[in-house]
């Protein structure tokens, strides 16, 4: 079985350490990566950031999103270590590194679905993959500076809705306390991430709730986002994330859809559950998966067969 105990073992052996975060970044692989960072260069390591893709500018109020690179590296690396990333896919284009049995490679992450794809896999279902580099922080005997802090207070706020899903447990709040008096500055990050955007934002985000769909009596509710509204405001896919908060606030609403055109038949799914449906065996039906509570996946076809397919599948994970 692959302990921290193990991981930590990997990562103090190794002198150059890369780091990969998931496509379509979020706080908690961006948070996960940038502390791994401090931790391991603390001791001495050569840390590199690969994402592949930008980094969201939202981030940048909050961490230092210049130290991702997302060009293909140039030299070997002791250690791989992939964090917050369910499969293979999620690395994007540096999943290559991870195929076949690789010795060097790491993985942790929170997400249920998580295909053990590394040599290491260590996988745990709490909030946030921060939680868990906690935890390793603690294994390694590290000192939580300030930036350290900072870094995991984020991935713990935004995965959890800053304090407010029911993936929060005792260790998530203990965590978070051990953060701020680390330095953490838990308001700036709540500020930054769920109470400021931009005009454009909010525009759209009008627009697309204008257009909400309702079916089966009010439980299942589907917003989406077309490559044209995205077009017309100047936007980029990313602006669209936590829009699904909204259509799962409604009440009698048990399943939030939320369908964002990426080709053009080609949809990024995401899918928020009350409690009742389990939207990570309904992403399954797809090929996608996450949590419980929250889950996605890639569905290719016309706009309408494609809202028809999910709210069918979705019908079936409604409580009788
Ligand atoms: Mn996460």
């Amino acid at each position: 079985m692959t302990t921290l105990e193990k991981v930590a073992q990997t990562l103090k052996n190794g002198n150059s350490i890369a780091v990969f975060s998931h496509i379509r970044p979020d706080g908690d692989t961006i948070g996960s990566a940038l502390a791994v960072k401090y931790l391991l260069e603390d001791m001495g390591k050569t840390v590199t950031l690969f994402c592949d893709g930008e980094i969201p500018q939202k981030f940048a109020a909050v961490c230092d999103i210049t130290a991702f690179t997302s060009a293909l590296p140039k030299q070997k690396y002791d250690v791989y270590f992939a964090v917050d990333c369910a499969d293979e896919q999620r690395i994007g284009a540096f999943s290559y590194l991870f195929e076949g049995e690789k010795p060097n490679t790491v993985l942790i992450d929170h997400h249920v679905s998580n295909t053990r794809y590394a040599a290491l896999s260590f996988v745990e279902d709490v909030a946030a993959t921060c939680q868990l580099i906690y935890r390793l922080a603690g294994v390694l005997g590290a000192e939580i500076t300030p930036r350290i802090a900072n870094a995991l207070m984020l991935g713990l706020s935004t995965d959890t809705g800053h304090f407010a899903h029911n993936n929060v447990t005792e260790e998530t709040f203990l965590v978070a306390a051990a953060l701020k008096k680390a330095g953490a500055d838990s308001h700036k990050i709540s500020q930054a991430m769920f109470k400021s955007q931009t005009r454009t934002r909010a525009a759209l985000q009008a627009e697309v709730m204008g257009n909400m769909r309702f079916y089966r009596e009010g439980k299942i509710a589907v917003i989406s986002i077309s490559k044209a509204q995205l077009n017309y405001y100047g936007a980029k896919a990313d602006v669209t994330e936590g829009f699904i908060d909204y259509p799962l606030s409604v009440e009698g609403v048990e399943i939030a859809i939320s369908m964002l055109q990426v080709g053009e038949k080609n949809f990024k799914i995401s899918f928020r559950s009350k409690g009742k449906a389990n939207v990570n065996q309904l992403a399954g039906v797809f090929g996608g998966g996450g949590h419980v509570q929250a889950s996605g996946c890639m569905v290719n076809g016309y706009f309408e067969d494609v809202e028809d397919k999910l709210v069918f599948q979705a019908s079936n994970y409604l409580e009788d």
